[in-house]
């Protein structure tokens, strides 16, 4: 493990009182959530798709890029873009949210990315299935993990690193699990991965390694930096957690009539108001979603669109809609969904120290006006 002393600020928590800094912005500012307006859509146009990007976008080559696949297998391979192109093609319509997503709402404030609540997105993805190349690899009996690495390297807490993800085998080997090379029916642009990522359905974002290079099965547990160290689920610095896995259940509110420019309140006409979104979970189908406009005091049932067809509707959110009789007044708006497993989200924030996996209901501030 090789460290890099000097550079890395360690991890801590904001103080009561204190707001964004510089570093974080900068972050926030590469990094740019989904403007929740775009829940409108099925399919997320690749430029509203949220994004993120741990150190920098490497300059890759699509003609000569190759991907390796070693370790615990019997015949390593080594494959470029034209050959997995060459593979059976499948395409999935998945739903990414980054594990961080919800972060800065949390009190007190992991620093880190300070995304709101817009790190998802909904894309269709085009690349062939991993699990059949892994068996043509041939794996090992004693295979535990598979690792990928991107070709992107920097350093965190001090650890130099390539960017790195373990996977346990049975993920890995599940038919969903794709090699994607397209992205809504276009190459992946170079800030999602381009030429080849992994996408893992029902996973947080940090699963779906970008600039895929190579493909490491161990006869052990993965121990890097993005498994052991930053993905977990800590309760404090020194508690070892539990690993950020699948994604927990939540729904999002497509904000209703038009924004304040700072406080992005918003305002609506007296009357009938459709109030409708998203929902997902990567843990189970979503099979309710209620709505509150007294910020979680009472709530109403949502109707929930049909599921897709299986290859799409599985792994991707699905539409959700409320009519709200719309009153003169000050409102604040959320949304609960509770997937097949019984998992719903929370009215009291889940807080962990690497402010992950915080599901907490969302909380839009509505004015409505008396003039329609
Ligand atoms: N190689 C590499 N893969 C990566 C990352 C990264 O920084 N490097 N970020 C991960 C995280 S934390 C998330 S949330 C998703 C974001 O994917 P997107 O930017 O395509 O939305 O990519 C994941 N894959
Ligand atoms: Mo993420």
């Amino acid at each position: 493990m090789t460290t890099v002393d000097g550079v890395s600020p360690p991890a801590r928590l904001a103080d009561p009182d204190e707001g964004i800094s510089i570093e974080e912005l900068g972050l926030a500012a590469r990094n740019h959530a989904l403007p929740l307006e775009a829940l409108r859509y099925d399919v997320t146009p690749v430029g509203l798709h949220y994004l993120l990007i741990h150190y920098d976008i490497p300059d890759l080559d699509t003609g000569t890029h190759l991907l390796t696949v070693d370790g615990r297998v019997e015949h390593p391979l080594t494959l470029d873009l034209a050959a997995l192109r060459a593979r059976p093609r499948v395409t999935r319509r998945v739903t990414l949210e980054c594990a961080g997503n919800g972060r800065a709402l949390l009190t007190p404030r992991p620093i880190s990315q300070p995304w709101l609540s817009g790190a998802v997105g909904t894309a269709e993805w085009t690349g062939t299935p991993l699990a059949p190349l892994l068996r043509e690899a041939g794996l090992a009996p004693d295979a535990v993990d598979v690792v990928f690495t991107g070709a992107d390297h920097g350093v965190e807490r001090g650890v130099e690193q390539d960017y790195q993800r373990g996977l346990p085998v049975a993920e890995a080997l599940r038919e969903e699990v794709l090699l994607a090379y397209e992205m809504n029916g276009a190459p992946l642009l170079p800030q999602h991965g381009a030429p080849l990522r992994l996408v893992v359905p029902g996973w947080y974002g940090m699963a779906h390694v970008k600039w895929l290079t190579r493909i490491t099965v161990l006869d052990r547990e993965f121990d890097g930096y993005q498994n052991a160290v930053a993905y977990r689920l800590r309760s404090s610095a020194d508690d070892p957690g539990v690993p950020v896995t699948r994604i927990e259940p939540r729904a999002l509110v497509q904000p209703p009539g038009f924004p304040d420019f700072m406080s992005r309140t918003r305002v609506v006409r007296t009357g009938p108001c459709l109030v409708e979104g998203r929902a997902w979970s990567g843990h189970a189908p979503v099979t309710a979603v209620e709505v509150t406009t007294d910020g979680g005091v009472s709530w109403e049932a949502a109707t929930l669109d049909p599921a897709g067809p299986e290859a799409d509707g599985r792994w991707a959110w699905r539409r959700w809609r409320y009519e709200w009789p719309a009153t003169p007044g000050r409102y604040v708006l959320g949304v609960r969904a509770t997937d097949a497993s019984g998992r719903t989200q929370p009215v009291e924030q889940p807080w962990n120290r690497g402010g992950f996996a915080n599901n907490l209901v969302q909380r839009v501030e509505v004015v409505v006006t008396g003039s329609a």
